[in-house]
């Protein structure tokens, strides 16, 4: 009797030995929900353990690979309680670790990546962007927690297999209005981080409209000092130094996005035509605004001292600013006439190139003659999509009935507008850039973007709330080719980002629509 208690304990021990050695629990790399979707996922039913000897190695001495893996390991280490180290390699590092390599598959652009897992090494390989984005599509094939601040229980198993991924569009932006609302650096920076996980490489910033001026520009210090002094509602307003400009270009370049500079004109400038009468064609310096309206204010367009102020801030804004564009609004000036709208978009479209600059600007600026690579921002007209696209411009797609971020969900939301539309989850989801405007075909196309307009937005939660979960649909709308998107396969994938979002502390949108998890 002994004997056989013996002999089944020690078979019972053998096993558990032996499993926890050399079996992993299978888990497969095709239940995943990943948001944007990949192009191709390869299962193979195993799966990697991240753990406390896990290290991150990236090939050569590459500084680029190097702070990717520093962000990584930023991300892994107060959830798991480890300390992954990250350390520079000329080979493929040993059993259990993570490889950041570089490489330049023929077919990929920068933004392509493709991530390897074996039960031994998992691989992300592309050039540093798409190393990046493939970060992104790692922090999700981990468990929800992996994003919590506090330590959290493992296992941290990742399943095993291959996903191949790049993107549809190169242009897959937000908009933030820090104008009617001014928001903090601190709350940039955490709208940031919130782009990247859902692969989106570009931050447009609103930095100037009728309830204030957001960017130091030193030569006309009262745009700031006087034109920054307030917002909607009355409340003291805010603007970013140019030093507090640069660090927000540069925490967005850690993060791969760009940022994209807006000097709203010539209309949506009281803020402007108060700080400085000589702007205005009476000399007389408006009153500050702090209500709602659109339209009403224009710069004076016959005044030289117009674009004497335009090049200076144009100049200033070009130091500061890597990126390829300068935004230049041209939206919704009501009380400009067409005929003297024109030249001056012509003329401020010069002012941009001198200073070495790429043009872009919202559909009306299609009506000026566009200079060589000017892009157009579609966002009511598609006739003026069209226009721009006959005169050879690229497009950037943002209609406001299908990625204004600040268009309410239903009648019931708390923040938001509804000039355009609702715009529900799926909304959001179902619809294709290149199908909006005939004549507008994917060619004609850079990207799509989300503005997120800030009249009734007063923090960084509320904008959250109006983003989230739509900015994901926007974000899989120009990551996936159209063949790979449908809404009730997605809804499933965004339904299981709940627990994401409240990892991350994210205020989101439960919509009804979506079956959360
Ligand atoms: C239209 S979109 C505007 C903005 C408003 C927004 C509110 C665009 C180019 N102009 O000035 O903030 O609607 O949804």
């Amino acid at each position: 009797m002994k004997k056989i208690i013996f002999k089944t304990l020690s078979v019972v021990l053998f096993s558990i030995v032996l499993f926890s050695c050399t079996s992993r629990t299978p888990k497969d790399l095709l239940k995943e929900s990943i948001i944007p979707k990949p192009v191709s996922v390869v299962a193979t039913n195993s799966s990697f353990v991240l753990s406390e000897t896990t290290a991150i190695y990236y090939q050569s001495s590459s500084e680029e690979l190097k702070d990717i893996g520093n962000y990584l390991a930023e991300i892994f280490n107060p959830s798991t309680g480890y300390n992954i180290q990250v350390q520079s390699t000329d080979q493929s590092p040993g059993k259990g670790n993570i490889y950041l390599e570089l490489s330049e598959q023929a077919d990929m652009n920068d933004e392509g990546y493709t991530i390897n897992i074996t039960e031994d090494l998992l691989t992300i390989s592309g050039k540093p962007e798409g190393i990046f984005r493939g970060v992104q599509t790692l922090r999700q094939l981990l468990p929800a927690k992996i994003e919590d601040k506090s330590i959290q229980e493992g296992p941290w198993e990742i399943a095993t297999g291959t996903i191949t991924d790049k993107p549809s569009y190169g242009y897959r932006g937000a908009m933030l209005d820090v104008a009617r609302h001014f928001f903090t650096v601190d709350e940039v920076k955490r709208y940031i981080d919130l782009l990247a996980i859902y692969k989106l490489n570009t931050l447009h910033l609103h930095l100037s409209d009728d309830q204030g001026w957001r960017i130091e520009i030193k030569s006309w210090p009262n745009l700031t000092t006087y034109g920054g002094s307030t917002e909607v509602g009355g409340e003291s307003g805010g603007f970013y130094t140019q030093d507090q400009y640069k660090e927000l270009v540069s925490y967005a370049q850690g993060r791969f996005i760009t940022i994209i500079p807006e000097i709203d004109m010539p209309g949506h400038t009281n803020a402007a035509l108060a700080s400085y009468a000589e702007l205005n064609c009476d000399g007389k310096a408006r009153e500050l605004y702090t209500e709602t309206e659109v339209g009403f204010s224009t710069l004076c367009t016959d005044k030289e001292i117009t674009y004497q102020f335009i090049d200076d801030v144009v100049r200033e804004l070009a130091e500061i600013t890597p990126g390829p564009y300068i935004h230049i609004g041209g939206d919704e000036s009501h009380v400009t006439p067409l005929e003297d709208y024109i030249p001056f978009v012509n003329r401020v479209q010069e002012i941009v190139v001198k200073h070495g600059k790429k043009v872009l600007g919202w559909d009306e600026i299609a009506l000026s003659t566009l200079v060589q690579d000017a892009v157009v921002q579609y966002w009511a007209k598609a006739e003026n999509a069209q226009k721009g696209v006959e005169q050879g411009a690229k497009v950037l797609i943002s209609p406001a009935i299908k990625t204004y971020l600040d268009m309410q969900y239903d009648s019931t939301t708390k923040w938001g507008l509804h000039w355009a539309a609702y715009i529900e989850v799926d909304d959001a989801y179902n619809w294709d850039p290149a199908e909006l405007a005939p004549g507008v075909v994917k060619e004609n196309i850079l990207g799509v973007e989300s503005p997120m307009w800030s009249e009734t937005l007063t923090n960084i939660k509320e904008v959250e709330y109006m983003a989230f979960p739509r900015i994901l649909c926007n974000a899989e709308v120009a990551w996936t080719e159209k063949p790979d998107r449908n809404w009730d396969e997605f809804k499933i994938r965004l339904g299981k980002q709940c627990a994401r979002f409240d990892a991350l502390n994210i205020n989101y949108f439960p919509s009804t629509k979506v079956p959360w998890h």
